[in-house]
Parts: structure tokens; C-alpha cells; sequence
């Protein structure tokens, strides 16, 4: 893909998305159109894994550690808003080594033990490269945002060659999933101006959110005999 200018990029965002996008001449417009089809696969692959472990897990051990799957393809637009945001060029390469949740995935489970679990059966399969780990839950935000954040990479096989393609997973508890969309809501509402006074309280509920992470986990162990906890939660 040609590099129109920083200038070019720089000032792109709402309409002006638009116009860059038509800067993209035909064929360019194609080659991206079928780069942003890699990401699709790449999810494709990544909820056929997740689909299998969910299945197979709940066929062994009669409970399912995830309970809802989400996915997302970021559109062409935001990809290149983005792209200008962080002052890339607009080039592929560029876009492919700075971009990492064109192709995103959420994974809900029941228990932080499951997010934990969940993790290493995906990140442990010999096809996935994991490129990074963002572990919000062991180290929350300031604000109380907790998640488990993976960047791994996917292969995936077109019809002249194989591409290894980004995917981010965000893997929660139903509570910290409850917590993270009131507070998107909240954040996009005051148009990321929060008043401090709500921040307060966001991190309360997110407190209070992690409390009753720990408590039904425990009444969970309790009732299913202790388990393979994979980590050590602490209240
Ligand atoms: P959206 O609208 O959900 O897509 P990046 O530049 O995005 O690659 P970053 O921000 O360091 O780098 O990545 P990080 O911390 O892994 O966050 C990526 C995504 O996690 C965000 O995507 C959100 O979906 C989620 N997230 C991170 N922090 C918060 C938070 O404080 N609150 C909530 N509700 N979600 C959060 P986007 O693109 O920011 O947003």
C-alpha cells in the first residue's frame, strides 16, 4: 500500500477517514480490503479452538469455564483512524506490526481461576505465538479495570500462502465484564472528562466487584470440593 504523507494521516479522523480512504486507489483499496479478511480468519481459527475447549471441557468435567464468546472485527475505518492517531504510516506493515486489536475476541468465564485456565490451554496449543500478556487482573488499572489481556499470533491458510495473524483475547469474569461496560459507557458519556467523584466510585464497584470474584469462587470450591485452582487468590 502506497504511503500518502504524514500530513495526510496525521489530520485524518471522522469525515476526514473517509476522504483518506478514498485516497486508496483501486487496488489498493483491495489488497487492504483482503488484509483486513486476514483478521477475519484469524478470528475464524481462534473461535473454532474456543469452541473446542469449551465443548470438550464441559463433556469431561460436566461445567463450561466459559460462559459467553464475543468477537469483533475492527472496521476499515477505525483501523485507519487509529492508524493516524498513532501517527503511523499508512502502509500494511505498519499497520500489522502496530495494530493489535483489529481481530478481537472477549471471553467471559465464571471464575478468575477459569480465566487463568482458559489462557494456558489457548496460549499452550503448538500453532499459537503469543506476543504479549497484559495480566490486569494480577495487576488491575488504576481506575479497577481488571482483565486479562493476550496478543497472540494465528496462522492462517489462504489460497497462495499462510499468514500469521493478530488477535487480542480478553478474558474476564462475568463480574469484571459488568464492571468494564458500565465504565466504557460512563467514560464515552463524559466524553472521557469523568468527574472525580464517579472515578471514586468506579473504583469501589470495582472493589466490590473483585470481592465477589473471591467469595464465588470460594462458595464454588466449597460445593465442588477444592479444585485445580491454577493460582492463589487472595481477598
Ligand atoms: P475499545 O473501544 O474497547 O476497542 P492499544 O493501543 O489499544 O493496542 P493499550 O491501550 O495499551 O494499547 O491496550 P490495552 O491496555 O491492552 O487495552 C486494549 C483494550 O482493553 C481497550 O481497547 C479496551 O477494550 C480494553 N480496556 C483497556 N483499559 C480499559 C479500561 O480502563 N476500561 C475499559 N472499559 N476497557 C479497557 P480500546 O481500543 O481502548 O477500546
Amino acid at each position: 500500500m502506497a504511503t500518502p504523507g504524514p500530513d495526510v494521516a496525521r489530520d485524518a479522523s471522522g469525515q476526514a477517514q473517509k476522504d483518506l480512504r478514498d485516497l486508496l486507489e483501486f487496488d489498493q483499496r483491495r489488497e487492504f480490503t483482503r488484509f483486513l479478511m486476514s483478521y477475519k480468519f484469524g478470528i475464524d481459527e481462534m473461535m473454532t479452538k474456543i469452541n473446542i475447549l469449551k465443548d470438550e471441557f464441559t463433556y469431561i468435567h460436566d461445567y463450561s469455564p466459559i460462559e459467553h464468546v464475543k468477537s469483533r472485527l475492527k472496521s476499515a475505518d477505525s483501523v485507519l483512524g487509529k492508524t493516524a492517531r498513532k501517527g503511523l504510516p499508512l502502509t500494511l506493515d505498519a499497520i500489522r506490526a502496530n495494530i493489535h486489536d483489529i481481530a478481537g475476541i472477549r471471553i467471559t468465564c465464571s471464575f478468575i481461576r477459569d480465566a487463568y485456565r482458559i489462557s494456558d490451554m489457548l496460549t499452550g496449543q503448538h500453532d499459537i505465538t503469543v506476543v504479549a500478556v497484559k495480566d490486569y487482573i494480577a495487576e488491575p488499572k488504576a481506575n479497577g479495570y481488571r482483565s486479562l489481556h493476550l496478543i497472540v499470533e494465528v496462522p492462517v491458510f489462504m489460497s497462495d500462502r499462510v499468514e500469521s495473524v493478530r488477535v487480542e483475547v480478553q478474558i474476564r469474569t462475568v463480574a469484571m465484564d459488568f464492571w468494564a461496560s458500565l465504565e466504557h459507557k460512563i467514560f464515552y458519556k463524559y466524553d472521557k472528562a469523568v468527574p472525580e467523584a464517579l472515578l471514586d466510585e468506579l473504583r469501589d464497584a470495582a472493589d466490590v466487584a473483585r470481592h465477589l470474584d473471591v467469595k464465588m469462587e470460594g462458595l464454588h470450591e466449597e460445593v465442588r470440593g477444592p479444585g485445580t485452582t491454577l493460582r492463589v487468590i487472595q481477598d
